[in-house]
Formats: C-alpha cells, structure tokens, sequence
C-alpha cells in the first residue's frame, strides 16, 4: 500500500473509532498519526523497512506495527474488524453537512439510526433534537444537510470517478480483443461532478470485453450484462457502463458518448443541415444504408466541415459556431504553468515543510513555487503573526540558496476580514510577493454585504488574487451568497486574478463563469491549494477547468515567468502613457 492509502486508512480508522469509542483520545491519535505520515518526506516503503518510521512524531509502538502490516501487506485486520462492526449506510450519513461522526454515534447508539430515511424521521418527530448536544437547531441543520445530499447525492466528486476509471481502462487495455477504447461521458468532458462512467470499446469480440468487465475486481454489482452494453456498479458506489461497437462504429460512437447532450443535438441538427443523418452508429447520407467512413474522431468533426472539438468544449455554450469560424480557443495546457502559486507549510496548517514543497514542485518541474500560509485571524489554520511572516521571510532566503533552479517567491492567503480589510498592515503587506485574499469567515453574511465586503478586499491594492471565489464545497456546500458580476467586475478593473482552486473538493472558480470574467477584463491563477506535497499533483483538476472555461495559457498569471508575475500588478496598474501631438 503506497503513502497516500496508507494515510486515508488511518483517517478512516479514527472516523470509525469516533464512530464506536467512547474515548476521544484513541481516534485522534490515529487522526494524528496520518498527518504525520501525510508530512513525513520519502517513501513510506523505505521508512518502515529501516525502523526510521519510528521517529516520526505520533508513530508509537501500537499505531507504528499497524502502518507497516498496511505497507507490507496492503491488508490491516484491526481495520476490517472495525469496519465489520459499523453498518456501511452509517458511514454514508457522514456525507451529509453537519452530521459528523460524533453525532452520528450518538444517534446510531442511542436510537438505532443508520440510514438516511430514519435519520430524517427522527429529525422531524423531534427525537433527534432531545439528545443531549442537539437541540432543534441541530435537527434543523441536518435536515437541510439531508436534502442536500439528496439533489446532489447520485453525483462524484471528477477526481474519485477518474481514480476509478481508470483501472478499469488499463485492464482493459490489456485485452487482445479491445481494439481501441476511450473513457466518454462527463468525465471525458472534464466536468467537477459525474453521475457515472461511461467506457467505449471498439472490438471484435465483444463477449470477450464484457465478460472480462462484469468480473473485474472492485465491482459490488452487475446491474446489465450484455454484448453491446454491461452496467457494474463499482464499490465505491459509482457506476460505470461499458458500451462495445465495432471499430468502424467507435469513431461515431465515441463522439455520441462522449456528449453532452445538448452539443450532440446541436451536432445532429448541423448534420441535418447538409444532408446527413448522425447518431451513434454512424453520419448517413439521406437515403443511405450506410454510413460515412471516419477512421477516428477528428474525421467525424471533418465530415461536418468542422474542426476537431476539444471535449472540455462540448457542452453546447458556442463551440460548435466557434469551430465554423475558426475560433476555437488554443486551449492552456498543464505544462504551460511555470509557477506552482498557494500552497502551505507547516508554519500554518499545511502538513510538509517549505523544502519538502519547493523539492517536489522542482521535481514536477516547475520553474517558481509560492507559499502562502494562512493569516493570523485564521486561528483554527494557525495562522502566521506578523513577525512570523517576517521570519517566513528569511526562511524563505535560506531555503532558496538550496536551489539552483526553482525560486522561491512568499505569499500569504489573508483572510478577508468581515468589513472587506486584509489581516495584515501595510508594513507587512508590502513585504510580500503576492498577496491571495480568501474568505474563510461569515459565510452566512447577506449577499449584499458579502458582495460589498469582497469588493472591498479586491480594491486593497496588495491584493493579487481572489481565493477560492464562491466558497464552495463540491457535493457538500453551496457558494457564498454573492453578486458575482460585480465581484468580477471589481476583480477585472483592480486587476485583482482570480484563483481557479485546483482541490477537487473546490474547483473555484466555476469554469461556467470563467468566459464571462475574461470578458470583463480578468485574468485567473490556477492554484493547487496544496497541504503536502501530493496535494501538488491536483493542478491538471484546475486546467481542466480552465480549458472548459475556454482559457489560454495568456489568460493565466502563473504561465507568465516568476518575474513577470511579481511585476504584474505593479506594472500593469501604472497609468499608460498618453501620446499627445
Ligand atoms: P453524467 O450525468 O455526469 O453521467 O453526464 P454524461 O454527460 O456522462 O451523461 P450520461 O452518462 O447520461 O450519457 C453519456 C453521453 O451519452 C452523454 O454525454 C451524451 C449521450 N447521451 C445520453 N443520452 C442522450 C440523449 O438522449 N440524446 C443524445 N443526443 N445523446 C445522449
Ligand atoms: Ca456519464
Ligand atoms: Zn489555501
């Protein structure tokens, strides 16, 4: 089991001793032990293998021989043991906002509730509110959390629907039978959330495929078991279906999976347009039995007089008329990005410290790395004091002769203060290389006070770029209440970038809003938001917005060399010049 398993094991382990446990102290030690190893640098492999594992702060005996059973054996009995104990729909209630596993114990213990139509019972018969530390409040709180897992609740997070994709693809793969074979759908499309997967397989032996598919490992059920289409649903509860056609057929067929819907009627109607009948099998001229030959995707967009599509595009928003006319977008790639700009270190709530970051950003290749801790009201985040962020400096200095390639450049995420001020003064401001304004307080403000409060960060001229813009949480909270025009009104004319949080709980701003900011005059920073080092690897989820926001690699702040990026702001917010004759 790689590091990263290891850690989410440990994390699952304290939910379900808080789940079970009368004492506290046992979950968060487990709670504790994960972050360490979260932050501890080198392979964990290597770790357990020298005993060094040990000196890791928060591995005792006990918790230490637990982690090197889960390295070497990828297996853990304790850990099936207390999973065997808690039914699994008790583990799915914690998805719901304001229902964590301490009240999720309390309500599974003392009335029996483990699953999500119970729960609502209790919530509004009033048994749920009499148990100690509830109160009606409380019952209120959990039965809005309800409804909202309910409209979002058959979605997943892009992230986990591709970690489980993508498995099945590569075994796939190795199949003599698979001629050629693409993920479609939503995920294809890079959407932030996905109802299912959806696989397509060009084949001759189409029994073959679906037989090797419906007994892959990790799949819970199979819900349809045929030659052309098999449905599973994987054990992380997501479904996928696989669709076989011949390699003939792919092209057509890959294009129709892939959607989305309203971009394929557009297409169809297109069609139409010249005399040809599109769907999944295949472009027939009127009349014909068969159809058109198209050896692969980009003879299909041909056929139609078009250019090839980026699927990020295809959601029906113009892309098709953008393609007649020549003007689709040169779509911002990863490697485009020079600066690995948000992240944080130990000195706040990050987990790895400043080399370990600026290391695995070099390594990734990144010519520039910008932390930025957390601000001194962000308390719970342990947020930096002005002399901290003096003394971040020098660190900074001293860690950068380490390096010969990568620079260092300091930030800090400042909390945006409820009437709009930054956290820090100007003294401090002044220091820094980029200043990110995030709000992490107040969320409930009214909208116009919010709207207010924004543009007033936004107007701080230390401000480089907005955090996190609407505040959501995918699948867990709705935005802010906000006027967001106004807000990327304000953002276009302080020139003031607009983050694209790359987390894949984030993924804010929302790539819907990012055509409309460009036009009012913004540019955005795709930012990682990184607490350890992997957290880095979570950039391409912030492309992929990006690109379906139809963004270049000029429209992106960190693209621009680490110089120019400093210089941004400053450079730009200097009156032009006028020619006078
Ligand atoms: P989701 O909800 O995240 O699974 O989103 P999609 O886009 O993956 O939707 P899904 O899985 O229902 O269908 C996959 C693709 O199949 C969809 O993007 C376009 C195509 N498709 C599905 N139903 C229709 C339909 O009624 N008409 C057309 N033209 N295409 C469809
Ligand atoms: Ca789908
Ligand atoms: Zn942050």
């Amino acid at each position: 089991m790689d590091k990263p398993e290891v850690v989410r094991t440990l994390r699952e382990i304290a939910t379900l001793l808080e789940l079970q446990e009368e004492n506290p102290f046992k979950a968060r030690a487990y709670e504790s032990a994960a972050r360490s190893i979260e932050g501890a640098p080198g392979d964990l492999e290597a770790l357990v293998a020298s005993g060094d594992l040990y000196k890791i702060k928060g591995i005792g005996e006990g918790i230490g021989k637990k982690v090197a059973e889960l390295v070497q054996t990828g297996r853990l009995g304790y850990y099936e043991d207390l999973r065997a104990n808690v039914p699994i729909e008790l583990l799915g209630l914690l998805r719901i906002p304001g229902f964590g596993p301490k009240k999720a114990r309390a309500a599974w213990q003392t009335l029996g509730i483990d699953e999500i139509d119970e729960l609502e019972q209790a919530a509004r018969d009033g048994r749920l509110a009499k148990l100690p530390g509830f109160g009606e409040k409380t019952a209120q709180n959990i039965l809005e959390g309800i409804e909202f897992v309910r409209s979002h609740g058959d979605r997943h997070l892009y992230s986990e629907a591709w970690a489980a994709a993508a498995p099945i693809v590569d075994a796939l793969r190795e199949l003599k039978a698979v001629q050629r074979i693409k993920v479609g759908g939503s995920l294809r499309r890079r959407r932030e959330t996905i109802k299912d997967i959806d696989i397509v397989v060009s084949t001759g032996k189409p029994r073959t495929v679906m037989d090797r598919f419906v007994a892959l490992g990790g799949i819970e059920r199979v819900v349809a078991h045929g030659e052309t289409k098999s449905s599973v649903t994987l054990a992380g509860g997501i479904n996928c279906d696989l669709r076989c056609v011949s390699d003939a057929q792919y092209p057509f067929a890959l294009h129709y999976f892939t959607g989305s819907k309203d971009h394929n009627v557009a297409m169809r109607r297109r069609a139409q347009g010249m005399g040809l009948k599109m769907n999944e099998y295949g472009l027939f001229p009127d009349g014909a039995e068969s159809s058109l030959e198209c050896a692969d995707e980009q003879a299909v967009f041909a056929a139609l007089q078009l250019p090839w599509i980026p699927p990020e595009l295809r959601e029906d928003t113009g892309e098709i008329e953008a393609a007649a006319n020549g003007e689709l977008p040169a779509l911002i790639e990863t490697g485009d990005i020079r600066g690995m700009i948000h992240f944080h270190t130990t000195e706040s709530d990050g987990v790895c410290a400043l080399e370990d970051m600026a290391r695995e950003a070099e390594r990734l290749g990144y010519a520039y790395a910008g932390v930025c801790d957390h601000s001194q009201s962000a308390a719970y985040a342990r947020g930096l004091k002005p002399d901290q962020v003096l003394r971040q400096r020098e660190e900074i200095e001293k860690v950068q002769k380490k390096f010969k390639k990568l620079r260092l450049l300091h930030g800090i995420e400042s909390d945006i203060l409820a009437e709009g001020a930054l956290d820090y003064p100007e003294s401090i401001l002044k220091t820094l290389d980029f200043v990110v304004i995030s709000i992490h307080s107040r969320f409930g403000m009214p909208k116009a006070d919010m709207t207010k409060r924004m543009i007033a960060a936004i107007e701080n001229p230390y401000a480089t770029i907005l955090g996190h813009p609407t505040g959501r949480l995918l699948l867990q909270r709705d935005p802010y209440e906000l006027d967001m025009d106004a807000v990327l009104e304000a953002a276009g004319r302080a020139r003031v970038a607009l983050e694209i949080n790359a987390h894949p709980m984030r993924l804010d701003l929302d790539w819907r809003e990012c055509r409309k900011a460009k036009a009012l005059g913004c540019r955005f920073a795709i930012c990682p938001d990184a607490h350890n080092t992997e957290g880095i690897a979570d950039v391409p989820y912030g492309v992929g917005v990006a690109r379906k926001g139809w963004l270049t690699r000029e429209d992106v702040l960190n693209c621009l060399t680490a110089e120019e990026f400093v210089q941004w702001k400053r450079v730009e917010a200097k009156p032009k010049k006028r020619t006078r004759k």
